[in-house]
């Protein structure tokens, strides 16, 4: 089963849109593992987007990622990560589809609501750096009321 990790940005938080962005993950069937709340500071933030050192639009991601907390999810699904980046939709809302979350609630390609992975192999670093194992779900393991 995949995981991807999903981070509801600052200003995800601050539109109050926090709420309307789990709805659509729910409604896809994907299940959340693992949550919290996490304040990203000026070097977590810039270890986070290390691939991105020395681009243009660094130093300001990393100053938007730290000016208030975010909420950092682990969510799992069959093929969640091309299904969440096809409802996430493109990194610049003018360029995204209709329907998707950041053509619905981004306001430029820096404060874009939303982040999740690209590939298992950045969901696993990306998982690793915020989550302990012992700190994820397991619904397979449990037993899982409806
Ligand atoms: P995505 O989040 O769509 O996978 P990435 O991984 O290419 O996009 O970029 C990571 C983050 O860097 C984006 N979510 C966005 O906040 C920021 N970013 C990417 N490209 C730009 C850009 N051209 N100008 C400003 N910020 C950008």
């Amino acid at each position: 089963m995949e995981q991807s990790l999903v981070i509801i940005k600052p200003d995800g938080l601050s539109k109050k849109t926090a709420g309307k962005i789990i709805a659509f993950l729910e409604k896809e069937n994907f299940k959340m593992v693992a949550c919290r709340m996490f304040f990203l500071d000026k070097e977590k933030a810039e270890l986070f987007y290390k691939e991105h050192w020395g681009k243009d639009f660094y130093l300001p991601l990393v100053s938007f990622m730290s000016s208030n907390p975010s909420l950092v999810m682990i969510w799992q699904g069959d093929e969640i990560i091309s299904g969440l980046r096809k409802i996430v939709g493109n990194t610049n809302p003018d360029m995204a589809e209709e329907g998707t979350i950041r053509k619905m609630y981004a306001r430029d390609n820096r404060h874009n609501v939303v982040h999740c992975s690209d590939s298992t192999k950045s969901a696993q670093r990306e998982i690793n750096f915020f989550f302990p194992e012992e700190e994820i779900y397991n619904w397979e393991r449990k037993e899982y009321k409806k």
